[in-house]
């Protein structure tokens, strides 16, 4: 579409009105799932959280451009975002984190955290980080074997980035041109341990050029910037040139899970200026002075927004808790010799994850 100095930002590329609005109904969504989660930690309903707070701009618009359930994707712990725009909905996720007999990402057996569905083509992620980097490989490399039109996606943090996996897989993608799309959500630390001390260069986006594929860095709080590299590796994929590499700069607002507590590592000032880089009134502020967003409609959508997350959290608190003796089923191919019924463990006590 023609520039005019009218012309929105998001029209240039070829989104309407509906779809940002789409799109920032989902970031607070997602941010209202998380938060809701955080409670039901901290009342001992959900055993552990690691969240998506500050991410959630970079994921849902590196989400946008994929294809549910026609495209696949491999996330790590922290796309809830990611997960609800690519299909998962707020009582999937609520239900997986209070570990329910017939929660979608794993009949109660995952972690929290630990997002998939098979219904959703969302690979459950394995603890080690790094793993679903190579998972989205494989998934392309099957792909393109037989010759299907499917784009993978992976996310992962940049201390991940440094993982042996992760060169490996990006090098194996890049060597065979797959439809992959690496999105590194780079929100400087790994736990306690800031950028300068795991990423040597400073940038996971340059290490592009020695995978063969195209490397961008965005502004991870800028979603329209992170929807255009997204939809420019996605159309890339599909043309059958090969991978792409997003690093995507964002922050992470809470401490690294519920069993961390980020003053202990972070100054005070630095954790104050967060707030100004959450990604969510940031694309509130873009969206009103295009006047694509009125008081009205965030009015409703926050409305809208809340009444889900509320149903939400019932029905899943009302879902069935799983049955002991069935605890080792899907878990492992075969029965396990002498496994017997699994005993239940008592809570021990101070005991933390
Ligand atoms: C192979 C492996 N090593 C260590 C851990 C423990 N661990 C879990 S998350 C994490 C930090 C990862 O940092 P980053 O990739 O930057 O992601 P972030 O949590 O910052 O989003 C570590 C070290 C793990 N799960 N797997
Ligand atoms: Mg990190």
């Amino acid at each position: 579409m023609a520039r005019t100095d009218t012309t929105p930002r998001h029209a240039e590329l070829g989104l309407t009105d509906e779809d940002v609005l789409g799109m920032y109904r989902a970031m607070l969504l997602a941010r209202a799932v998380d938060e809701r989660m955080w409670l039901m930690q901290r009342a001992g309903k959900i055993a552990f959280i690691i969240s998506g707070q500050g991410h959630e701009g970079a994921q849902v618009a590196t989400a946008w451009p994929m294809r549910p359930k026609q495209d696949w994707m491999a996330p790590f712990y922290r796309s809830i975002a990611s997960a609800m725009t690519f299909g998962m909905t707020a009582e999937d996720i609520i239900t997986a984190h209070l570990a329910k007999a017939d929660d979608v990402s794993s009949g109660g057996r995952q972690m929290p955290g630990h997002y998939g569905g098979a219904p959703y083509n969302i690979v459950s992620l394995s603890s080690p980080v790094g793993t679903q980097v190579l998972h989205a490989v494989g998934i392309a490399m099957a792909a393109w074997v037989k010759g299907d039109d499917v784009v993978a996606m992976t996310q992962f943090g940049e201390g991940t980035a440094n993982q042996g996996e992760v060169h490996e897989a990006m090098n194996f993608a890049g060597v065979h041109r797959l439809p992959v799309i690496f999105v590194c959500e780079n929100n400087g630390y790994a736990i306690s341990v800031p950028l300068d001390r795991q990423v040597a260069g400073g940038s996971v986006a340059a290490r592009g050029a020695g995978y063969g594929m195209p490397g961008v860095e965005v502004d991870g709080g800028d979603v329209l910037a992170c929807y255009a590299a997204a939809k420019e590796a996605h159309e890339r994929a599909r043309r059958g040139e090969g991978p792409s590499l997003i690093e995507a700069k964002v922050v992470r607002l809470t401490s690294h899970s519920s069993d961390d507590d980020q003053r202990r590592y972070r100054d005070p000032a630095e954790v104050e200026q967060l707030k100004e880089l959450d990604p969510i009134p940031r694309f509130a502020n873009e969206l009103r002075a295009g006047g694509t967003l009125t008081d009205e409609v965030e009015e409703r959508l926050r409305a809208e927004v809340k009444a889900e997350v509320n149903d939400a959290s019932k029905r899943a608190e009302a879902r069935p808790e799983p049955n002991i003796e069935e605890a080792h089923e899907r878990v492992y191919a075969e029965p396990i010799p002498g496994g017997g019924t699994p005993v239940p463990l008592e809570p021990i006590e101070g005991g933390t994850h």
